[in-house]
């Protein structure tokens, strides 16, 4: 995939390389090694010589500012989002060129490079091999835009070229329609991006023996339900309600006893349009293009009913909606029943405990249907099987998130994230681990560095915050946050990823993730984690008439609080941890393909690049470790030419030259500082670093001659 558009210089003999590592290093002014006027050219960053953050991020600032959106680094492709449609880019027609290409990877660097090379790769070479495309990137950073962009890929490419094929032509219909239906339902506007997903997702495309799309399905990962109740200020609600809202007609409004517009206080920002696009028209596109519209609308249905709930002073309207008896409703909302052996109490709540019924009614609606939309989906594009042989899977998931208050949602969140790293850096090591075999380097002088401390903190055994927090909930005691936070401190201080600000009056902790530093408040984290159903609730929604309603409690599967022995508490991270870790192993049997999604300023505005906050992701990680944030990736200098036989020779002429800079006080552990392959001397970080000072110290010496000169001339 790298494709070597740069000069490099033709190194020959050690006189040459002597010679070239003496002008790079000590030379004038000019620049050898990064040529700054042909950056944007530079098609993949790892022959950006040297590779640093700063060289690195110049690049790409180049390649942005000339309108070229993709880049490879390596094994990755990097994809700076636009924050703008650029038509031309995604057209059929390119997609057509790319996927006719004998050698695609000749192309300019695209996202269709990558799909190309998995859709080429599922053949395999000895054997099919399913593949796995994975696309992350912090929060707004076009992970979901690139996956739509994927799907519309193969929904184009793997088709028949007989168009007669109807029911392959339903199939790609039909994936593409999951994508604004899901996105209604669990996407929302967040102070990070207005369209910003609010669940995981892993669409895996089935092909069959010919190559071609015969079907899909999806798993979906915790949807941050608690949205449903509560949002953060300047945030909204999800998509849905507001579609609906807005987007009904009035024979609908009076059929689903919709409340003005004006009712609506409750549920934040209405006047905000997503993408350009009111409202209106998103519901007209679920209506019109989705085929799945006319089994749809009960749903939509039912999603009034639960949105209804927050309000409470809809509660006639939400019994005669929810198809269920008034004064039901009203005591389960408003009493709790009190177990002591056989018999019960029942106690009235407080006006706070019955916001929280109301709330978890709402929420625990909202799941089940976003569940039963999940499974409605899968049913309608899953494939026959014996009919499908491999997968394409493409994993979406929410990205790092920090906001100024992080709780249990943006802890799995970025726990996810970190798992995805892990994944990454496990690939990449492979890579470079066969790299430096290529070189003829021992592996066994690499010391890596992953995010396992982290890891261990977050899910780790016996003491982790998941665990701690999960020992918390099994108590069932009044939830205490400080008392909580002692505990952390005292079980896991030892981990270096956790600390805690002292100035801080909120219970809180603080965790080094490998993007960036969050805390994490803890008041409600144990709530959250308990996700307690009150069983009053559960056995009202079982008696509804409404018979979708019915169905998706009728099995009661749906733990309740009442049904739960206290020693087996099924919480909210125990469960995403579990489903995180099916994901893991599925990703494990892939072959992955890796994309970067970076955002380049962070308020989403088109065509501009700031370079302190893309800056702060490329150096912690988004793109520096496919070459050096990883403690164990060694920069390096590129030698063209044939290889050097005798590393013992460059060696000696690499410490010459080294003596030299460091006018003979050059580091003494030099033989640990550089290694020497076949096509490239490896340098490491701290090396490397002394290298740039010194550049740095000799350009502005020469600069300041110069302006000396200047003077005296003047
Ligand atoms: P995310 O999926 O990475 O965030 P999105 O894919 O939703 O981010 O991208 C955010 C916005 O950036 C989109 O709504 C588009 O407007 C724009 N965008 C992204 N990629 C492109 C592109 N290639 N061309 C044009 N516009 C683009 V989150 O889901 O918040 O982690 O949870
Ligand atoms: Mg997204």
């Amino acid at each position: 995939m790298r494709r070597p558009q740069e000069k490099e210089p033709e190194v020959r003999t050690t006189q040459d390389l002597r010679k070239s590592l003496n002008d790079s290093l000590e030379g004038d002014i000019r620049d050898f090694l990064i040529n700054e006027a042909e950056l944007h050219t530079y098609d993949d960053l790892t022959k950006v010589n040297p590779v640093t953050p700063s060289t690195v991020l110049k690049c790409l600032q180049a390649r942005y500012s000339a309108k070229v959106f993709y880049t490879h680094a390596g094994c990755t492709l990097v994809a700076l989002n636009p924050f703008q449609p650029i038509p031309h880019l995604y057209s059929l027609d390119v997609m057509r060129e790319y996927h006719s290409a004998p050698q695609p990877q000749e192309f300019k660097p695209h996202i269709f490079i990558v799909a190309e090379e998995a859709y080429r790769n599922v053949q395999g070479q000895v054997e099919p091999m399913n593949q796995s495309l994975v696309v992350s990137g912090e929060s707004g950073a076009g992970k979901t835009w690139t996956s739509r962009c994927l799907m519309k890929y193969y929904a184009t490419v793997a088709t028949s070229s007989q168009k007669c094929q109807d029911t392959v032509e339903k199939i790609e219909r039909r994936v593409l329609d999951s994508n604004p239906v899901m996105e209604a339902f669990g996407n929302a506007c967040t102070l990070r991006n207005s369209n910003s997903s609010r669940f995981g997702k892993y669409i895996q495309l089935q092909l069959n023996g010919s190559q071609l799309l015969v079907g899909a399905s999806v798993q979906t990962y915790l949807l941050e339900k608690t949205r449903v109740a509560f949002q953060a200020p300047n945030e909204r609600n999800f998509h849905i309600f507001y579609q609906m809202m807005k987007g009904a007609t009035e024979k609908q409004r009076l059929e689903w006893m919709l409340p003005l517009e004006q009712d609506f206080a409750w549920l934040p920002h209405a006047e905000k349009t997503l993408e350009g696009k009111d409202c209106t028209s998103r519901i007209c596109i679920l209506k019109h293009e989705s085929q799945f519209y006319e089994e749809f609308e009960e749903l939509v249905l039912i999603t009034v009913l639960s949105l209804s709930m927050l309000c409470a002073g809809f509660l006639q309207k939400t019994a005669y909606l929810l198809q269920v008896p008034l004064d039901e409703l009203q005591s389960c909302l408003t009493v709790r029943t009190l177990r002591a052996g056989k018999q019960s109490v029942l106690k009235p709540c407080t006006q706070s405990e019955c916001g929280v019924r109301r709330d978890c009614l709402a929420k625990v609606i909202y799941a089940q249907l976003f569940d039963w939309l999940v499974t409605f989906i899968n049913n309608s594009m899953c494939a026959d099987n014996p009919t499908w042989c491999n997968f394409i899977g493409l994993l979406d998931v929410y990205g790092f998130e920090c906001f100024l208050l992080n709780n249990l949602e943006q802890l799995c969140i970025n726990y996810a994230n970190e798992k995805l790293q892990q994944h990454f850096v496990a690939h990449y090591l492979k890579a470079q681990q066969e790299e430096y075999v290529t070189e003829g380097l021992q592996w066994s002088f690499i010391r890596y560095q992953d995010n396992q401390g982290c890891l261990d903190l977050i899910e780790g055994s016996p003491s982790s915050i998941f665990s701690l927090l999960n020992e918390e909930c099994r108590l069932n005691r009044a939830s205490d946050a400080k008392q909580f936070r002692v505990r952390l401190q005292k079980e896991l201080s030892d981990n270096a990823s956790i600390s805690w600000d002292k100035l801080s009056k909120e219970p809180h902790f603080t965790v080094a993730h490998y993007a960036d530093k969050v805390s994490y408040q803890i008041e409600g984290m144990m709530e959250k984690n308990k996700d307690p159903v009150p069983p009053e609730i559960i056995s009202l929604l079982q008696k509804s008439q409404d018979s979708l309603l019915h169905s998706l409690f009728a099995d009661g599967d749906r733990e309740s609080e009442g049904s739960r022995g206290h020693s087996k508490v099924v919480t909210v991270v125990s469960k995403f941890k579990n489903s995180l870790e099916s994901l893991m192993k599925i990703l494990h049997s892939t072959t992955p393909h890796y994309t970067r999604c970076i955002k380049p300023n962070p308020d989403c505005r088109p065509l501009t690049f700031k370079k302190e906050e893309s800056c702060r992701f490329i150096v912690h990680g988004l793109v520096s470790e496919s070459r050096f944030g990883l403690r164990s990736g060694y920069p390096h200098l590129s030698l063209t030419g044939p290889e050097m036989s005798d590393q013992a020779v460059l060696g000696s002429a690499v410490e010459d030259v080294l003596n030299v800079v460091f006018k003979r006080r050059a580091p003494n552990n030099n033989n640990n500082m550089v290694h020497c392959g076949r096509t490239k001397v490896f340098l490491t970080h701290s090396l490397l670093e002394m290298l740039e000072e010194h550049r740095n110290r000799v350009r502005s010496q020469k600069a300041f001659c110069i302006q000396c000169c200047w003077r005296r001339y003047q």
